[in-house]
């Protein structure tokens, strides 16, 4: 069984991922708020009740540690950052219907209500594991206080995650060579005993989970491997102080695993917007009723009656939220996700987003250039699929905003407008023609199938796409030779014109809401823009209006250039960290990577299509320090690829190398180019993997 298409008559939850409250919001978290605020607009758009919440995440260590090295209180530093939160959001236009955080009474219950739940349900085991010690402080070092390196790669991981590495949760006990991070000691591991979910009574409900599931496809395949085999129990309490007390009475001494209350806040934080909103049914959208909301299977009852739980959240994330989640809900009695969409990193200027090394555009920066919300929300909401990386470069910025917003929509309606406007004084009395018509109808089509196919990115895109056919359509027909010859033609012509800006403004508001609403005044439309349904687009706009203004300026070249330059400094010193990095590391042997414990079934194997190719073009990236655009010969055809080749090979030299194209890499996108494909090569110095014999272009490698 699968789902009704969205819209439904069922209420709807989306959610982001909850911001750590640790440290400032930078251009890679708004990505997601972007898309997420975003994506329920739209939903509101085509009519579904939607709520949109969020809050801060307060608890754990990311929180502890932070605030230990400023030597504050961690519930004084969370609180500091979640205020600051709270008002950085809105100034994006980012519009939560409640944003609370894991911290206050509504989650602290509602999370002791879950946990009491399992433990009633029988799903809690307590065990004795190895955790991390400071020896010489007598402290335990949970998580975040150690690091050490990732058993499943060989990289460098942070307490429970390997972030740098194959992005797994990591369970305590499991990093090896811990040392502390506060005192730098080298930790040792000592017996304690802890309360564990275990997850493996969800083993067949998750399969099943895993089939329904819609959203991201990296969200919806990635976990398949991880519930392969025995699910390990997931160890769900601390020892530490800062955190939701364990609500069993044999063990006061414990807190909750940050990663239990967290996303517990997306029920708490609909029910309290529930408080307020007296026609939202929040229990209506997270509860099952009746016999099947216990027991751990739930596939052949399982029936699409209940609202609609959307996540939002960063690729790093898909564990959490669609193996843990899914069990802890269940287990619970809850309801499950609909779907789950993993938004790509962000990079910038063609290199990882780093805040430790000040390599970051950050939310209260962009700001203060007073650059208006609704341009970076359409920039970084279009630049990319939205599972796909995608890179930040205030070029490519101000480009996109001065081709597609200024040259392409807000030329059109400002156009549009003003000669409707000067002529008729507004909408002149015509009919609009059946091409305008149809191209709305399509329009209006396109924005309904991004909805249900969650194309976050085609949301953001299609108004201005219907601006783009305007000015053509204005082009082709001339109106300012038509008004004295042809009154009747000129009159028709604007009427098309100013209904295309109508449907624009109605089209482009989940992604540039203020915007929109300008453009609404401009025509001087009752009410707000949010509030009429879609096919308003086809209603016949005011008789009358004002003058208009334009709706968007232009991004000045010295602006940019500026800009650029004090990224580019920053850019530079972290580069310059990294190479004293890599220096230190030079001076011993290269280090190798530890071998995968996973294996991989040949069934896995085939599913990478790797290709003989030949380098047939190679021009490097202005800008990027590290990219070239390479066309790459695959006998079926030539790929674009962008590789990072710049500095570690002649990039003349290039054309006429034969490679390995790894053909069935997702698209990304970097400085402005698709990259389709990806270049095989070794190490650090790219060393780039070739053939010896004569294998023909476009060859299979196996
Ligand atoms: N606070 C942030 C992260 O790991 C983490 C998300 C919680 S979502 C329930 O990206
Ligand atoms: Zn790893």
């Amino acid at each position: 069984m699968s789902h009704d298409k969205l819209p439904t008559d069922q209420p709807a939850v989306v959610t982001c991922g909850l911001p750590y409250a640790n440290g400032s919001l930078h251009v890679g978290h708004l990505r997601t708020y972007v898309a997420g605020d975003l994506y329920s607009r739209a939903l509101r758009r085509v009519g579904q009740q939607t709520a949109f919440v969020c809050g801060s995440d307060m608890h754990g260590t990311p929180v502890a540690v932070n605030a230990a090295r400023e030597g504050v209180e961690p519930r004084e530093f969370a609180l500091e950052f979640h205020e600051q939160y709270r008002e950085r959001f809105p100034q994006f236009n980012i519009e939560f219907d409640n944003y609370g955080h894991t911290d206050d009474e509504t989650n602290t219950e509602l999370t002791q209500e879950f946990v009491e739940s399992w433990i009633d349900q029988d799903h809690i085991v307590e065990k004795e594991i190895q955790v991390a010690w400071d020896a010489e402080i007598e402290e335990p070092l949970p998580d975040r206080y150690v690091e050490g390196t990732c058993p499943y790669c060989g990289e460098k991981a942070r307490g429970d995650e390997c972030d740098e590495g194959c992005q797994r949760h990591l369970e305590p006990g499991e990093i090896e060579n811990p040392t502390s991070v506060t005192t730098g000691n080298p930790a040792e591991y000592r017996t304690r005993e802890h309360k564990f979910l275990r997850l493996s009574d969800f083993q067949e409900y998750l399969q099943g989970f895993l089939d329904r599931l819609e959203g991201t496809e990296n969200a919806r395949n990635q976990p398949r491997e991880w519930i392969e085999g025995t699910l390990e129990d997931l160890c769900i309490t601390r020892d530490m102080d800062w955190g939701i007390d364990y609500p069993g009475d044999d063990r006061e001494d414990l807190v909750l695993y940050v990663w239990v209350d967290a996303p517990i806040e997306y029920v708490a934080s609909t029910k309290q917007y529930a408080e307020r909103a007296a026609d939202y049914d929040w229990e209506q959208v997270w509860k099952v009723d009746g016999e099947e909301a216990h027991g751990t299977s739930w596939d052949d009852e399982w029936t699409d009656d209940s609202g609609e739980i959307v996540h939002i959240i960063g690729r790093d994330i898909i564990q959490h939220h669609c193996v843990f989640w899914p069990a802890m809900l269940r287990g619970a009695g809850y309801n499950e996700p609909r779907s789950v969409l993993a938004t790509g990193f962000v990079g910038i200027d063609g290199k990882a987003l780093s805040t430790s090394r000040n390599r970051a555009v950050w939310a209260e920066e962009y700001l203060d250039e007073g650059f208006h919300p609704d341009l970076f929300r359409y920039y970084i909401a279009t630049g990319s699929g939205l599972e796909n990386d995608v890179d930040f470069s205030w070029d490519r910025f101000a480009e996109r905003v001065n081709g597609e917003l200024v040259g392409n929509i807000g030329n059109f309606c400002y156009r549009a407008l003003l000669f409707a406007q000067r002529n008729y004084d507004g909408t002149p009395d015509a009919d609009v023609s059946d091409e305008v018509h149809e191209r709305i109808e399509d329009a209006v089509d396109r924005f309904e199938t991004a909805v249900a196919e969650y194309d976050v990115r085609d949301l953001g895109q299609i108004a201005v796409d219907l601006a783009d056919f305007g000015n053509e359509y204005i082009q082709r027909h001339e109106p300012w030779n038509l008004v004295d010859d042809d009154p009747e033609q000129a009159a028709q012509v604007i009427r098309d014109c100013v209904q295309l800006t109508k449907a624009c403004a109605l089209l482009m508001q989940p992604v540039m809401p203020e915007k929109a609403a300008a453009l609404w005044a401009q025509l001087d439309e009752d009410g707000a823009v949010d509030e009429p349904e879609l096919d308003a687009a086809l209603a016949t706009p005011p008789a009358d209006f004002g003058e208009p203004a334009e709706l968007f300026t232009k991004v000045e070249s010295e602006t940019i250039e500026v800009l650029n330059e004090k990224l580019r400094e920053r850019v530079a010193e972290a580069s310059a960290d990294d190479e004293e990095e890599s220096d230190e590391e030079s001076d011993d042997a290269v280090e190798l990577d530890a071998l995968e414990d996973g294996r991989i079934g040949f069934e896995q194997f085939q599913d990478i299509d790797m290709r003989v190719g030949e380098i047939t073009a190679a021009e490097p990236i202005e800008d990027a320090d590290e990219l070239v655009r390479l066309e790459v010969d695959i006998g079926l055809e030539t790929r674009q690829v962008v590789a990072g080749l710049k500095q570690l090979h002649d990039v003349d030299e290039l054309p006429g190398t034969r490679v390995i194209l790894l053909a069935n890499m997702e698209k990304a996108e970097l400085f402005g180019y698709e990259s389709n494909g990806m270049v095989l090569a070794a190490g650090d110095e790219a060393d780039l993997l070739t053939t010896h014999e004569d294998a023909a272009l476009g060859t299979r490698v196996r």
